[in-house]
């Protein structure tokens, strides 16, 4: 059913590089600078991370794009100051509390990729919980020749979603992947025709938004932390999460709608 999405009220509408929009609980982040190609400035940042922050409860999943040609050319280079190494810190930190509000958001988050993924846009991108990406969408870690390293969180995240090696070749070689590339690699979930993102990202989100808030919150936040524990702790901590959900009035429910013959049976693959 295609949604209708009506621009967000106070505190959203004072963001000067984000557009945000919703449709009753689906919400629309969209990055707001396309003649930057939506390079990440301070202001962009600080205003991700309070966007997120102020999302409601009620929130069923989230959709983050770019507007214009590309999703994101990274770390705003004309910010580039001479920073001594606790401003540097202080820096870097600060995209990690940003990124973090995006990993940790009251649901989840659906990021459509298009044209450039580059550096900090590529560590963005990592923080959502799921990535489709239309066609001609490239990734690069170009931080080498630019000096730097990364500082988003990508060490840890972009590494997580495509291996160290491929992390490393990127980063030495600068070469880039394609959006075929990444999906081989696991870091996209959905390849779509070039302008089909944001359709394919609302169906998901209409899709996502309907299974029980507490099963998404333990796919969301979980799971993350199930893959780095030690096995015997990961299934313990598996137990309690189960127990929680399953005991969830939700549940009972929807297992009590399924036996009735009431709810949807699971299809075989379709795309
Ligand atoms: C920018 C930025 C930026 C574009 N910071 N201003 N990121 C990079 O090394 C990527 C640098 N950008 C590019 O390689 C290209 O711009 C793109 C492939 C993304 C797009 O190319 P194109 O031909 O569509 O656009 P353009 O003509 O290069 O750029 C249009 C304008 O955006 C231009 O400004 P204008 O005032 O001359 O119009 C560009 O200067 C500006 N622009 N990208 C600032 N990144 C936490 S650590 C993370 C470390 C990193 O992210 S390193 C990777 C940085």
């Amino acid at each position: 059913m295609p949604l209708s999405f009506q621009p967000a009220g106070e505190p959203f509408n004072q963001a000067q590089s984000l557009q945000v929009s919703h449709a009753d609980n689906i919400w629309h982040i969209r990055l707001n600078r396309s003649s930057k190609r939506n390079a990440l400035s301070d202001t962009m940042v600080t205003e991700l991370h309070h966007c997120f922050a102020s999302l409601p409860a009620t929130t069923s999943a989230i959709i983050l794009d770019g507007d214009g040609e590309h999703f994101c050319a990274g770390l705003d280079l004309s910010e580039l100051q001479e920073r001594n190494f606790a401003e540097g810190v202080r820096h870097s930190r600060m995209w990690h509390a940003a990124f973090d509000q995006i990993r940790n958001a009251t649901a989840p988050v659906i990021a459509v990729l298009n044209g450039a993924v580059v550096g900090g846009g590529f560590e963005l991108a990592s923080a959502a919980h799921l990535r489709i990406a239309e066609a001609g969408t490239f990734f690069a870690l170009p931080e080498g020749q630019r000096g730097l390293f990364t500082g988003g969180s990508g060490s840890v995240h972009i590494s997580r979603l495509i291996g160290v090696p491929r992390m490393t070749d990127m980063m030495l070689t600068g070469r880039s992947f394609s959006a075929e590339d990444a999906e081989r690699f696991g870091a996209v979930n959905y390849l779509v025709a070039q302008g089909q993102g944001f359709e394919r990202a609302a169906e998901l989100a209409q899709r996502i938004g309907a299974n029980a808030p507490l099963s998404n919150y333990a796919v969301m936040q979980a799971l993350p932390h199930i893959v780095e524990m030690s096995p015997s702790q990961g299934l313990f901590t598996e137990a309690l999460m189960a127990s929680a959900a399953q005991s969830d009035d939700d549940a009972k429910a929807r297992m009590a709608a399924f036996l009735a013959g009431k709810a949807a049976k699971v299809k075989p693959a379709a795309d």
